[in-house]
């Protein structure tokens, strides 16, 4: 049973639908008065507490939370060539304290590769230190001067996960790296977030990285999202900061390193990707209400109504789902209005007919379906309709993002092909094409076609079979041996 009452259409606005919801949902207040810099609303930072809680636990079981300083001094941050010719444009600098100018100018993070390094020089002095694991979530500055967006390009990034390893080896920096795509993608099975992974071509890796790797995801108007880096490091940072460890045979070594990272756009991932134009639909797993529990009261019945949602409250509370009862004055269709746009996935509702059949009816948030069960069975009924709509939620999610991902014909698609492909190409989601290693050539499609290069195919739409169908082919631009890329619009 669909509701009339619409607030956008996402699909043929996506931007204005965005803003709008980060409004009505309470997630994000933008009017603050620095460009790229926003206040979460309480509902918002709860959402984005569940989000991290479910990445804390993920990470908690190999590696360790640690926080290191916001100011990076300047002669640290310029240590590493690659990395601050990267980041050069990008830092924002504290110069003064007060109306004295410092000895040292220093950075606010733009990432912390510059500021832990240092300290894992001096932490790190045996083999019997190494794999050191550690991670912080914190916030990180970027002075981006591309259009800044909330949640998605930030100035000040608020929610910044980064992971830095140190090991022994290349190999064993390597298994961490795979040890990272796996807890990535559980992370984000659970946000019920769809995502391709991709080797990022050599000329856009992380800076001072040996290679990266990223998952996108797509947005309602057809743009990408890297939402997940993951970089090998390999020997650079090491040799830099000069961490080196003992090995058994008493000789000293530098040590290997990884690093990778996940900042809100995980949360905007989540708001973008299952919501509508009723507003959001939150997967359960991550929702701050599961359960919104109205009262339909008109008649001399209100008490015992009441005392039954109540009843019902209670015993949802004590079986650990997040629920919240909503006897406040508004209207029904006020309440209803309020908790779909907050994306609350399901509804029960009580009346005293429900009352006298010893009943109440659940609403899915997810497809408007109704349904009626015994007072007697709604917990169990609860858990399993939450952990259906979870599985309801990440299945539509999945079948919209594999709708719109591409091949390309393997004999090249460049210069001969007519307009109209290429306008196909340019249009579409996400499109594999064969792309050579040269810069030069990935450049060229990204100019000819607006698009971006996303990278090698690692995971995507042929799952992880995608491995054996990327393989061989010629590049589109120069003909010359090739591997399948995904090219997209990116945010
Ligand atoms: N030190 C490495 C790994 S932690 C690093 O900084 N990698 S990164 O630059 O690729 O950033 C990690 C992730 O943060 C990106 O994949 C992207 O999802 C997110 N991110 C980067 N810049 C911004 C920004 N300005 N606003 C919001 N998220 C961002
Ligand atoms: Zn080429």
């Amino acid at each position: 049973m669909k509701k009339e009452e619409t607030i956008l259409q996402k699909g043929n606005n996506f931007s204005e639908w965005y803003n709008e919801i980060l409004k009505r949902a309470e997630i994000l207040d933008v009017r603050y008065p620095v460009k790229g810099v926003y206040v979460w609303y309480p509902y918002g930072y709860k959402l984005r507490n569940l989000i991290y809680t479910i990445l804390r636990s993920l990470m908690d079981k190999e590696h360790e939370e640690a926080q290191f300083p916001l100011l990076i001094p300047k002669d640290e941050l310029m240590k590493e060539k690659e990395h601050i010719k990267g980041f050069e444009e990008e830092v924002f600098w504290v110069t003064k304290g007060g109306s004295t100018e410092l000895d040292v100018p220093l950075a606010l993070r733009p990432t912390s590769e510059t500021a832990i390094y240092p300290v894992f020089k001096v932490w790190i002095r045996s083999h019997r230190d190494l794999p050191l694991r550690i991670y912080q979530i914190v916030n990180t500055f970027r002075y981006e001067t591309k259009h800044t967006r909330p949640l998605i390009r930030l100035r000040e990034i608020t929610s910044f996960k980064e992971a830095h390893t140190a090991h022994a080896s290349q190999m064993d920096a390597v298994e961490q790296i795979k040890k990272a795509v796996a807890l990535y993608k559980n992370f984000f099975d659970l946000l019920a977030i769809p995502y391709v992974i991709t080797r990022r071509p050599e000329w856009d890796k992380f800076p001072g990285a040996e290679y990266s790797i990223a998952f996108d995801t797509l947005m309602p108007d057809g743009k990408t999202m890297q939402i997940a880096t993951i970089h090998l490091l390999g020997e650079s940072f090491a040799r830099t900061f000069d961490i080196k460890y003992e090995d058994k045979d008493g000789s000293p070594k530098y040590v290997n390193q990884t690093c990778y990272g996940i900042s809100e756009r995980c949360v905007a991932a989540v708001i973008s990707v299952h919501g509508e134009e009723h507003g959001l639909v939150l997967p359960p797993e991550v929702a701050p209400i599961q359960v919104v529990i109205v009262p339909i009261v008109y008649s001399s019945e209100g008490a015992e109504v009441e005392k039954v949602c109540f009843a019902v409250y209670e015993e949802l509370k004590r079986a650990g789902v997040r629920v919240f009862f909503d006897n406040s004055d508004e209207r029904p269709g006020a309440k209803y209005y309020k908790w779909e746009m907050k994306g609350v996935p399901l509804r029960i509702e009580v009346g005293p007919r429900d009352v006298r059949n010893n009943r109440c009816e659940f609403i899915k948030r997810n497809d408007f379906t109704r349904m009626q069960v015994p007072l007697g069975d709604v917990v169990p009924e609860v858990k399993e309709t939450l952990k259906a709509i979870q599985d309801c939620v990440h299945e539509r999610a999945k079948e919209t993002f594999f709708a719109n991902i591409y091949k390309s014909g393997d004999s090249g698609v460049g210069k001969d092909k007519s307009e109209g492909e290429m306008e196909e190409l340019r249009r579409r989601g996400i499109v594999s094409i064969f792309l050579c290693e040269s810069e030069r050539c990935g450049r060229e499609v990204e100019e000819r076609l607006g698009v971006n290069v996303l990278g090698e195919v690692i995971y995507g739409a042929g799952g992880e079979n995608e491995e054996k169908e990327k393989s061989e082919g010629k590049c589109m631009i120069c003909s010359r041996k090739a591997k399948r890329v995904y090219i997209a619009r990116a945010y």
